[in-house]
């Protein structure tokens, strides 16, 4: 291992040329949580007592890798041994479907008491839970859910939204964290129906209807997330852009949020690019960290450009501390934890990365006129001595230099993932 504390010597000194405080950055980007999926793990099979296990609702984990977590404690011994190599604040992002009752229960009767094991381990932990309905991998899922026609349907699962705020408002109290919960319905069409409104004034009553029920939860936030399309629904999705926008910007209530998961829109479009219209009339926002090749493919988040440029953006407007951050990739094609760490380490890269530039000269360049300047500054700080910064801050956290944690994940699937069948 080379001399770690003589880089991050060095590259301080690079940074204090701009002005920039390494310390400071390092600071922020450690204390800013990142929610953590517990879905990579298995596939968003869940830990629910039922045969059929299969994922619906128009999105696809990939792959065969072995190895996957087939039940709960399997899955939280994968998820510590994950979060050991991730520095810097963390929550779990729990979904409905992992609940741990003894036999099956139904998704309209979940209780906070089937959560218990991961409510004691998170505060064993010192952890906060975040959550998610689960309106998918279900019989009555299979043509829609909260914008079903069919209002026994559509009841079941009004019921399940209300059950998930009072069981994210059982994981506030318990962890006194609050609990961010995410909403999502997959409700679409492989064609464009010909009603396409009455879809959408059922899905916006079912929430009404959820958030009414609920009023007196404490604790909770609600991210409403929106999608272009899902497989087999190409055509078609209720809870479109316009529609969560809309819901959310209408609900005028602090605690609904919009969520943008940057899977979530057409090829040409990006979340770095929104975020600013939606602070301008939100206060917060909740947001999906993926990686979409070609299609909302949740491939493992990467260092890439968007990824970037999202953090960029946030810490411009200083909104970071404003936005809950949380992960949502699912890749079955490679150890599972492999995924979960490289994904989640590079989300938070991309935090300190973003830090790591001296924004208040930007700006000054930028209002003095001087664009040429700014292209020059904005470029300077893509080949700047980053990785240094970065193994310093992995070091201190104990999580891990360079590439040391992929030996010991390796050593995890020999002495465990590769005795499960
Ligand atoms: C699906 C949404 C949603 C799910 C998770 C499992 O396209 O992104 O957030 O990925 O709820
Ligand atoms: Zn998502």
């Amino acid at each position: 291992m080379y001399d770690v504390k003589k880089g991050y010597e060095l590259a301080k000194e690079f940074y204090a040329q701009y002005g920039i405080d390494v310390d400071k950055a390092i600071e922020i980007a450690n204390a800013t949580p990142i929610s953590m999926h517990c879905w990579q793990g298995d596939d968003v099979a869940g830990c629910e007592k039922k045969e059929d296990t299969s994922l619906t609702g128009g999105i696809q984990a990939t792959g065969n890798y072995p190895g996957k977590a087939r039940n709960g404690e399997e899955l939280r011994a994968d998820i510590e041994t994950a979060m050991k190599y991730i520095p810097g604040e963390l929550k779990l992002n729990l979904h409905a479907n992992y609940q741990e009752a003894d036999s099956f229960v139904d998704r309209n009767e979940i209780e906070p008491k089937h959560f218990d094991k991961w409510v004691n381990w998170a505060v064993e932990k010192g952890i906060g839970l975040d959550f998610n309905p689960t309106y998918f991998s279900h019989p009555k899922s299979d043509k829609a859910t909260l914008s079903s026609d069919d209002e026994e349907i559509r009841k079941f699962w009004i019921e399940h939204g209300i059950r998930c705020r009072q069981i994210g408002e059982y994981f506030y109290k318990k962890t006194g964290k609050p609990c961010v919960i995410n909403h999502w319905t997959p409700d679409g069409d492989k064609e464009v129906p010909i009603d396409t409104i009455g879809p959408r004034q059922r899905l916006k009553d079912s929430y009404d209807q959820i958030f009414e029920a609920t009023k007196d939860v404490e604790g909770v936030i609600d991210g409403i997330e929106s999608k272009v399309f899902g497989i087999g629904a190409e055509s078609f999705t209720a809870g479109s852009h316009e529609f969560c926008m809309g819901y959310v910007m209408k609900a005028n209530k602090d605690h609904i949020i919009m969520t943008l998961d940057t899977g979530h829109y057409h090829p040409t479009e990006v979340v770095s690019a929104k975020l600013a219209s939606i602070f301008t009339f939100s206060d917060n926002v909740l947001l999906h960290v993926s990686r979409p090749i070609r299609w909302d493919s949740d491939h493992v988040v990467s260092f890439d450009d968007e990824t970037r440029a999202i953090m960029e953006e946030l810490v411009r407007m200083d909104k970071l501390k404003d936005t809950y951050v949380a992960t949502d990739f699912f890749d079955a094609s490679i150890n599972r934890i492999v995924a979960w760490v490289t994904g989640m380490r590079n989300t938070r890269k991309a935090m300190l990365a973003a830090l790591l530039q001296p924004v208040d000269k930007m700006k000054e360049i930028e209002k003095s006129g001087d664009v040429s300047a700014r292209l020059a500054y904005k470029e300077e700080f893509k080949a700047a001595p980053f990785a240094l910064v970065w193994d310093y801050y992995c070091q201190q956290q104990n999580a891990g230099v360079g590439l040391e944690w992929l030996k010991e994940v390796q050593t995890y699937e020999s002495d465990v993932l590769s005795k499960r069948n």
